[in-house]
């Protein structure tokens, strides 16, 4: 029979192991989270494939799509997430004309006779007011632009597709524009603010994306 102290070493070392085995892949994990530059590659086999935007906590958030690559087959779908501890949220922007690049703010033109009331009417806030020379019976205001925080799509006519919150499309793969808007941490966004994103991918393609707020934020969806 073993003595007291060899069964306690056994145990001990049965822990240890056990403990590396479970360290080594987490602290794969998180350093491959750490590094955005991290080129991530996925093959998860399930229906939906879950991608985070953007994680961290206070401390160390980050600005990183995770896993940056995704390979799926046709017919899976995409969820896209805010993984993040703090209220800083992401978009999941395709732009697949030139032209439908979006910025979260944009000038809109308004006649001179508007005059602009904050609501309520105490609050501490005015529109900006942008020159205009070329044209100076037309005023400009900048204004938030709902083609970048809102869900929406572009079909392949022109067409603006405006979407509720938590949106899931099935992608033709003919759009000029795919954007979830903004997506916030669970909690940490407005009461009718989006958590999740999901498209459906059916033809085979490489899909590159986004994000409006951090364009250096980039991912990759491949359809093979
Ligand atoms: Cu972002």
């Amino acid at each position: 029979m073993a003595r007291p102290t060899s069964v306690l070493i056994m145990l001990f070392a049965t822990i240890a192991v056990l403990v590396t085995a479970v360290m080594i892949p987490l602290n794969h994990l998180v350093s491959a989270q750490n590094n955005s530059n991290a080129l991530t590659t996925t093959t998860q086999s399930s229906a939906t494939v879950k991608v985070q935007a953007g994680g961290g906590n206070n401390t160390f958030p980050y600005d990183a799509f995770y896993p940056k690559q995704i390979q799926i087959s046709p017919g899976q779908s995409v969820s896209w997430y805010n993984a993040a501890k703090v209220g800083e949220p992401h978009t999941v922007t395709f732009v697949l004309d030139n032209k439908t690049k979006a910025q979260l703010s944009a000038p809109f033109a308004v006649k001179n006779s508007s005059s602009f009331m904050s609501i309520p009417p105490s609050s501490n806030s005015e529109p900006v007011l942008l020159p205009n020379q070329q044209n100076p019976s037309i005023t400009m205001i900048m204004g938030s632009n709902a083609r970048a925080s809102d869900p929406n799509v572009i079909d392949s006519t022109g067409k603006i597709v405006h979407f509720s919150s938590n949106a899931a499309y099935s992608v033709k793969s003919n759009e000029k524009y795919i954007n979830s808007g903004l997506l916030f941490p669970k909690g940490k966004g407005p009461p009718n603010g989006s958590t999740s994103f999901t498209l459906t991918f059916e033809k085979a393609g490489t899909y590159n994306y986004y994000c409006i707020l951090h364009p250096w934020m980039k991912g990759k969806v491949l359809v093979k």
